[in-house]
């Protein structure tokens, strides 16, 4: 394989600096600088804590037209703005920050209310012949997160990442770039003071994060005018929040997404996908979808079927669907060019659908296929026709729909094995042509939202072609706010114990950078993992918000039964505690939707100002609010360190119901079968029976109420599992509120919204206030109880209030 792409060259100190301003004129918003070098900046606060700083070089601002940006997002304007001058600087102030220009430089710096430096120009912006360049102040101490899903570690400190989206077959920890580009990083500083910085521009560009200078934030962009953001809360997930809600929220997604998936490179025909399907069910064992990897296709032609693998796909897919299985088929961007029968093809050069070179001729590249065209995904009429070409699909009943190759990729094979690799290799040519919504760019501008506008397309088509249903698309390369249109996965890992850890820090860092809904390959793509690192990337994979295991080409079969009996069992049981927490996760996905808040969530994000996570960086994480994990990663490890964070009331184990003092770490046991999953007292964990597949209604809920000593309250969302009803409040919405004093504890629903879940049983489950024979009072009726030491179980027919003498 071709080594990875080689970073842009070592920062070049600017030969233009913005220099002193000359004008200055405040705006509703903020504030219109320029400068006497011809510069200009613009101050704009968005509200009180996300402001906008566009840079133009000669005066002249861009358009504003970014790809990133949410149209829907709706931003007030900070809601008091007081702008005052000295000789020296300009300072404009909101309630939450406060932003000082200083006059002989143009430096901006970026403090709290009260002083604390947030973010700080080490220099003035300033430009060389082909960058504009940004360098900010790292405060000692400071982590530096997000960056979407580059290999490193969770704290970016110390390296310098490239962005160009890359098919990086085999990546490995270190390699850089790879498939995604999100230019956003998350400050957290020593004493929790944390900003958000999104430099929104998919043209070439770095960070370099304290690795040229330990104390300074480089950014190179390959532009001239350039737009960032600055983010300050004094809660960094107000600020992941914030800067989701810029790019847009994920859109909900039908429930079967948050299900078990099976894929393979590739199930080569229909009785092959029927034996995998029966393997699941024959065992037990839950899945809601299958995959149809390249093969399905008639020599890799989009939009086609290889009739003698796959004779009468519509009768597969209502066979599968029948059995509770949800199909996904992959769907490339290359289109065969060289066979004149082709209707995509024919169909593409007639509307000038696919990218050209600078002479007008299309653009051609080798991938699967052999010689292809690329539709130009930048303009809204070839997205529109692609969306459109997916109906033969849906009406054989697909459901969802799987983006790869969309870097793009380009095979190079002339370049393979070449020591001196092009920052274009394996994609196309820096002048192909593209429409980019009217504007006009060459790829090198256009290059890193190809994917984006990919899904963009897919997503539309989706929803244009089956209005009542909720898209399902997944892809692997990306832009910021690509969470608007599909997930997320992290391309070609491999079956190592390093690629699990990975696998995580990449999952998380995606969740900081706005994509809540990813998952790597469970299990390992290139190689064959053993039978405990398939054990244990179940574990792990039953947590992240997609959950999907995929193999190679070349590697041996990876569903969950192949490696023993052994480990059969520990795959199951991961994939049916995954089952259980269908009603925490889908309410989790809900919240990702309508809150814009990410699902996994690192501990540093949680607690900035916590000791034992800044300097141990222990390897647990959250799970939506409520769930923190202490994964197994590493080979023939039988116990877990965990560190318990701050929490009124603490920590209990999830399996066990143990209680733990916060603020304390404990080696935890965790055998083979066992991941070290806990639970904060003062929730309710709404949990589902185990089902072959959300096909099956859940019928039944169990509501474990962690007591924390104290009043809290606690959240569940359901709705139909697909379709927008919901918009029109189609849904259920449970706000619990729990009292616990002098001897009683209560639970206080209220519920809003009509959808009926149909749930017939609550299982109620008292967690942390000792077992044995109490009265419990539920709709006024005494209940017979269970005591099994430490958990208070009962039922109930219907949600209403329900008392509990301690
Ligand atoms: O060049 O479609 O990352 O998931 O199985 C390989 C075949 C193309 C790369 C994807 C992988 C997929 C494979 N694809």
């Amino acid at each position: 394989m071709a080594p990875p792409v080689s970073p842009p060259r070592a920062a070049v100190p600017p030969v233009r600096s913005f220099g002193p301003v000359t004008h200055l004129d405040s705006t509703a918003a903020g504030a219109h600088l320029q400068s006497d070098a011809g510069a200009a900046m613009r101050l704009d606060f968005l509200t009180d804590g996300v402001l906008r700083v566009r840079l133009a070089p000669f005066g002249r601002f861009s358009d504003g037209f970014s790809y990133a940006l949410d149209p829907e997002a709706d931003w007030p304007g900070p809601a008091r703005l007081e702008i005052e001058g000295d000789e020296d600087s300009v300072t404009l102030q909101t309630a939450l920050l406060t932003a000082r220009i200083e006059r002989a430089t143009g430096r901006l710096s970026v403090r709290t209310p009260d002083g604390l430096p947030v973010l700080d120009d080490a220099d003035a912006p300033g430009w060389t012949a082909e960058h504009a360049v940004l360098v900010k102040r790292l405060r000692d101490g400071e982590r530096v997160l997000g960056l979407g899903d580059k290999t490193t570690t969770l704290d970016r400190r110390g390296g310098r990442y490239a962005h160009w989206n890359t098919d990086a077959f085999a990546f490995e920890r270190g390699t850089d770039p790879i498939y995604k580009t999100i230019p956003f990083v998350l400050g957290i500083g020593e004493d929790g003071v944390a900003y958000g910085l999104f430099v929104d521009t998919p043209a070439r560009s770095s960070f370099d994060v304290g690795a040229a200078d330990p104390k300074r934030l480089i950014v190179e962009a390959e532009a001239g005018a350039l737009t960032y953001y600055v983010f300050h809360d004094p809660s960094p997930l107000a600020i992941v929040q914030a800067f989701t809600r810029l790019t847009g929220p994920m859109p909900m997604l039908p429930r079967w997404a948050l299900g078990y998936h099976q894929c393979r490179y590739s199930y080569r025909s229909a009785d092959e996908v029927r034996a995998v399907a029966r393997g699941f069910r024959a065992r037990g064992i839950p899945c809601d979808a299958l995959y149809f990897d390249i093969h399905y296709m008639d020599g890799y032609r989009v939009f086609t079927w290889d009739r003698d693998a796959f004779p009468d796909p519509a009768g597969l897919i209502r066979e599968l669907e029948e059995d509770g299985f949800r199909t996904v088929v992959i769907v490339d961007p290359g289109v065969k060019a060289d066979d004149p029968d082709y209707a995509v093809a024919r169909d593409g050069l007639e509307r000038g659908a696919f990218c050209r070179m600078p002479d007008g001729e299309p653009y051609v590249g080798d991938v699967w296929p052999g010689p292809c065209y690329f539709p130009d995904f930048t303009d809204p009429a070839v997205r529109r026709w692609w969306g459109g070409l997916h109906r033969e699909l849906l009406d054989a009943g697909v459901d969802g729909v799987w983006n790869d190759m969309n870097e793009p990729a380009i095979f190079d094979v002339e370049q393979e094995g070449a020591a001196d690799v092009e920052e274009n290799a394996k994609t196309f040519p820096d002048d192909v042509r593209h429409h980019y919504e009217g504007h006009g760019a060459d790829h090198a501008l256009a290059h890193n939202v190809y994917g984006m506008q990919m899904v963009r397309a897919t997503y539309d088509g989706l929803k244009a072609l089956r209005p009542d249903r909720r898209p399902f698309v997944i892809t692997r390369a990306a832009y910021a706010g690509t969470q608007r249109y599909a997930t997320g996965w992290t391309g070609d890992n491999a079956s190592t114990w390093d690629h699990l850890r990975l696998a995580l820090q990449q999952a998380l860092s995606l969740n900081v950078s706005g994509m809540a809904f990813v998952g790597a390959d469970v299990g390992g793509f290139i190689g064959a993992p053993s039978g405990e690192l398939l054990a244990r990337w179940m574990q792990l994979g039953a947590l992240m918000p997609l959950f999907r295991n995929h193999s190679g080409l070349d590697s041996p079969p990876q569903e969950p039964w192949v490696l023993g009996e052994e480990v059969e069992r520990v795959c199951r049981e991961a994939i049916e505690l995954r089952y259980r927490l269908l009603p925490y996760l889908y309410t989790q996905m809900h919240r990702a939707a309508e809150e814009a808040l990410p699902i996994l969530r690192p501990l540093a994000l949680v607690h900035p100002d916590d000791e034992t996570v800044r300097e141990q960086s222990p390897d647990g994480f959250y799970v939506g609010p409520d769930l923190l994990a202490y994964p197994v990663l590493h080979e023939g490890q039988r116990e877990a360190e965990v560190y318990f964070p701050p929490n009124s009331g603490g920590w209990f184990d999830f399996h066990t119901g143990t209680p733990y003092e916060p603020g304390t770490t404990h080696r935890v046991e965790a055998p083979l079968g066992t991941m070290p999953l806990f639970v904060r007292a003062g929730t309710v964990l709404p949990l589902d029976p185990v089902r072959a597949s959300t096909a099956e209604a859940a019928g039944e809920l169990t509501l474990r109420v962690y007591a924390s000593g104290g009043s809290f309250a606690a959240s569940l969302y359901d709705d139909a599992g697909d379709g927008w009803g919901y918009h029109d409040d189609e849904a259920h919405r449970v706000m619990l509120r729990v009292e616990q004093g002098e001897g009683r504890l209560t639970l206080h629903p209220t519920i809003e919204g009509s959808y009926e879940p149909g749930w017939q049983v609550y299982h109620v489950e008292i967690i942390g206030v000792g077992g044995g024979k109490r009265a419990v009072l539920a709709e006024a009726e005494p209940l017979p109880i269970s005591g099994e030491s430490g958990i208070l179980r009962f039922q109930i027919s219907r949600l209403g209030p329900i008392s509990v003498e301690l």
